[in-house]
């Protein structure tokens, strides 16, 4: 094995400021593939022509390569003409137009860093995006060049199947048995959407008839062992293909979609022209071997990666500052679909509570950066929550403020003036400009500015009167360093409801902030009245306001915006853990509980399995630290088990009949009504563990339940609240009949998660497992990041923190871009109080006295004081 690092002696900084156009234009690129696992050879010939007068020479990108040869207009470059410097290649005085020739020579099997070209479980396979290109050939690895990829592959009869972008154009076997098979692509790309597949592969096909009245064949392909799991992924393309059309007037262009399943990849998955490549855990489903969250999960990101095919590789990014352009709009486009095909109100209380507790944090940490990045180390660290999730809420910003009809016209103007190029994010707001007459400018900051802003509302109302005031200020991102922050639009959606009968007094309006501070007036409002704000989360702020219990409790049972519902009871529950830690003796309130105990014996909230579960989930760990901050997580771990245990005990009349009712009869289905009763009766099947042993109705369902669903909810609510004997049995039948890599994530995460059980003795067990391995990331993640993102007990120690940083050195050799997402849990020091503090910035400094990748050392050098 090879050490993956680029060892980091002095970071080169790339600018957004210093773009400057490439001064060639590439039309044409043939690669020759002659697959081979340790001896690859690549031959490139591209067709050269320079667009700037004055050039003489061209930069090439490469990394890790072994260059055989290098030929202008077929004649060998002297090596007195090539200058190598770190990933760049100078080749000096080049003609004005010429055929460039290079061949090199790569090691798949020792490419553990899972980027360029390697080896997955025996089959050859590519990630490019954003700098792995450059792992292959020598070429300029950026964005805005764009050409016409023909790709020629050759190997022996090991890999019968050899896939890659565009249209297939010729299949021959030669006479010494090898067979070359050659694919053409016609639409121009970035090199990053290049693509390559090598294998033994199964393959299931389909149609589908597109709105113009073309028949696309439609392909996965897998492991053979995996040919019964990829139907569901088949649906829901198809089903992705139908929304894009009906929704964005969006038609697919070549005649073949390829999607394939790869057991060893870093990340979801990648939307390469024609050729998806997939992380296997996001394709493969069947109802014994997925549960409902991973039906749900594979639905999304095989519809995400479907709609770059528009969003991403038919306009592209101009430079990697302009990754929100493709990555925010697509993850838009991909929670309306879901929205669309399963329940709104659920989509977006998963989404809100996904941004606040994870994007929230991103933003107020060392590694905050703008939606539009000015500068970076390591592109592959700016993958980010920031990038995805919240460039996904400043375009709904964008749909919420132009209203669907706009919108959908500024979508069509952007995709039909900018079809074919590589683009900024000024395209895009420009096209939404021109056809809502709207003034973008400030908006703008969205993009600019780091940071969650705050908005603080403060409400007076006049009884007698009935005048109704609603003051809105908004503050600046609490990591903002200076006056220099500028104040956002930020749309702010609200309804005004009655505290007692949750009769609306004022209907839902939507107000646009731009100044620091306004006011709402409403006239002749009676009764009392409760504000519904920043409804659906109509803006990506952080809300501060003064509810009392009582506000809260009313928005709870009446609102009917799902999101804040569930947002005024969330705010009790963070408001009893905080009176908890306060005084523990002092208990919680009984409003809470009377509350809790009415939603769950209310028909009409039952009506709605899926957002009550989601109501009875308490605050995650990060949203808690956030608001407790300095925090002790293990004193916070406590109170929130102190909260559970009292909703259990309270409800207990009640859980029994609330899991019963929500049986699902007949045949498995992963649609949204099923879905939600399943996760409403899990969530009652909890609470009732709190109160009583339920080890028979555990047992019965982890026998007898048709679905993977259920069962490993038996498994998981054995393992923290059955008797020993049940919590070990299940626990280890749970893995013997673990087939699938897939089922056995789920047990290592959960054994590495369980706050009983999974003790630092425990974490090296699971990672020394027969079948744990290092190099696979989804079994990293599956034990270390699920113990440094949810096991609070044993990471949140002296001992947990040196453990993930142990493991993030050891990764770092093999793999930078997991070893830097791994560590970031520890990069997260400032929220906490002194004494965990010192334990966590000890490890750290620990690590930056290594030699670290340039990926890992970003991270961590931004980490550190
Ligand atoms: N565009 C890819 C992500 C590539 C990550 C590279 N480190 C998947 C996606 O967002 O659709
Ligand atoms: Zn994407």
């Amino acid at each position: 094995m090879t050490d993956a690092r680029t060892l980091n002696t002095s970071p080169s900084i790339t600018r957004l400021s210093d773009y400057e156009p490439y001064p060639y234009v590439i039309a044409d690129v043939d690669l020759t593939f002659e697959l081979h696992p340790t001896e690859t050879r690549v031959t490139q010939r591209s067709q050269v022509r320079r667009i700037t007068q004055g050039v003489t020479s061209i930069e090439l990108n490469g990394k890790d390569l072994t260059r055989v040869s290098i030929t202008i207009d077929g004649v060998e470059v002297s090596e007195d003409r090539l200058v190598e410097i770190d990933e760049t290649l100078l080749i000096r005085q080049v003609p004005e137009s010429f055929t460039l020739e290079i061949v090199t020579q790569l090691n798949p099997k020792a490419n553990t860093a899972l980027e360029g070209l390697y080896l997955s479980n025996g089959m050859f396979c590519t990630q490019c995006e954003a700098e792995g290109f450059r792992r292959i050939t020598y070429y300029p690895d950026r964005p805005d060049v764009m050409s016409i990829f023909t790709t020629r592959i050759i190997a022996d009869d090991q890999h019968p199947v050899l896939l890659s972008n565009g249209n297939p154009i010729s299949d021959e076997v030669y006479p010494d048995g090898r067979r070359c098979v050659v694919w053409h692509d016609p639409f121009p790309k970035p090199c990053y959407l290049f693509a390559l597949v090598g294998g033994h592969l199964a393959v299931q096909q389909d149609q589908f008839l597109t709105m113009s009245g073309r028949t696309i064949d439609l392909r996965i392909y897998v492991e053979h062992k995996d040919l019964d799991r990829v139907q569901y992924a088949l649906e829901s393309l198809k089903r992705a293909m139908a929304w894009d059309e009906q929704v964005y007037g969006r038609e697919y262009d070549l005649d073949i979609f390829m999607i394939v399943a790869v057991s060893h990849f870093n990340m979801g998955a990648m939307e390469n022209k024609g050729l998806n490549i997939f992380n296997s855990s996001c394709v493969l489903a069947n109802p014994e071997a997925a549960t409902d969250q991973a039906f749900q999960r594979i639905e999304a990101i095989v519809a995400h990666e479907y709609f770059h095919n528009w969003s991403g590789n038919r306009v592209t990014c101009r430079d990697w500052f302009q990754l929100s352009l493709k990555e925010g709009f697509t993850v838009f486009r991909d929670s309306e679909f879901s929205a669309d095909i399963n329940s709104r109100a659920v989509k977006r209380i998963q989404d809100v509570n996904f941004l606040r507790s994870a994007q929230f944090t991103e933003d107020g940490g060392p590694t905050a950066h703008p939606v539009q990045p000015s500068e970076y180390q390591e592109i592959s660290n700016f993958y980010t929550l920031t990038i995805y999730e919240k460039g996904a809420e400043v375009v709904r910003m964008i749909h919420t403020l132009l209203g669907p009809v706009q919108f959908r016209q500024g979508s069509d103007l952007y995709f039909s003036r900018h079809d074919g190029q590589a683009v900024t994010i000024n395209e895009f707001i420009a096209a939404m400009a021109e056809v809502s007459g709207r003034d973008f400018g400030q908006f703008m900051h969205w993009y600019q500015q780091p940071g969650t802003p705050r908005l603080q509302v403060d409400v007076e109302h006049d009884p007698q009167s009935g005048r109704l005031q609603i003051l809105l200020t908004q503050k600046a991102p609490v990591i903002a360093k200076d006056n220099s922050h500028a104040p956002y639009v930020i749309p702010i959606s609200y309804q005004v409801i009655d505290r007692e009968s949750g009769q609306v007094l004022v209907p839902e309006t939507l107000f646009e902030l731009t100044e620091a501070s306004a006011s709402i007036e409403h006239q002749e409002v009676m009764g009392s009245p409760v504000v519904s704000v920043l409804r659906g989360l109509s803006a990506p702020v952080k809300l501060e306001m003064e509810r009392s219990t009582h506000d809260l409790a009313a928005l709870a049972r009446f609102d009917d915006d799902g999101v804040n519902r569930w947002d005024a009871i969330q705010d009790l529950y963070i408001q009893a853990i905080q009176l908890l830690l306060a005084d523990p003796e002092a208990g919680i309130q009984p409003q809470l509980a009377d509350l809790v105990c009415g939603l769950i014996a209310d028909p009409a909230t039952i009506a709605d399995p899926a957002c009550l579960a989601e109501m009875l989930m308490l605050p995650q760990d990060n949203i808690l630290w956030d608001v407790l901050k300095p925090a002790d997580p293990q004193a916070i771990l406590a109170a929130r088990q102190s909260l559970r245990q009292h909703l259990a005990d309270s409800g207990e009349a009640h859980w029994e009949d609330l899991y019963k009712a929500m049986k699902v009869d007949g045949p498995y289905e992963p649609e949204a009504s099923a879905i939600g009763r399943r996760s409403l009766a899990i969530t009652a099947l909890g609470y009732l563990a709190k109160t009583r042993s339920v080890d028979e109705i555990l047992s019965e369902r982890f026998d007898k339940a048709s679905n993977l669903t259920e069962r490993f909810a038996a498994y998981r609510i054995a393992r923290s609240d059955g008797s020993a004997g049940l919590s070990e049995r299940l626990s280890r039948n749970f893995l013997a009949e673990a087939e699938t890599d897939e089922v056995l994530d789920l047990w290592l995460s959960t054994e590495a998660m369980n706050e009983s059980t999974a003790t630092i003795d425990r974490l090296h067990e699971l990672l020394s497992h027969e079948r744990f391995t290092w190099t696979n990331p989804n079994r990293v993640r599956a034990v270390l990041g699920t113990f440094a993102n949810r096991n609070v007990r044993a990471f949140h120690t002296p001992e947990g923190y040196r453990l993930l940083a142990d493991a993030v050195l050891k990764l770092d050799a093999m793999n930078p871009q997991i070893a830097s997402r791994l560590v970031m849990p520890l990069c997260q020091w400032a929220r906490f109080t002194e004494q965990y503090q010192a334990s966590m910035k000890a490890e750290l400094r620990r690590m930056i006295a290594k030699d670290l990748s340039k990926d890992l050392y970003e991270i961590v050098s931004k980490s550190v004081d």
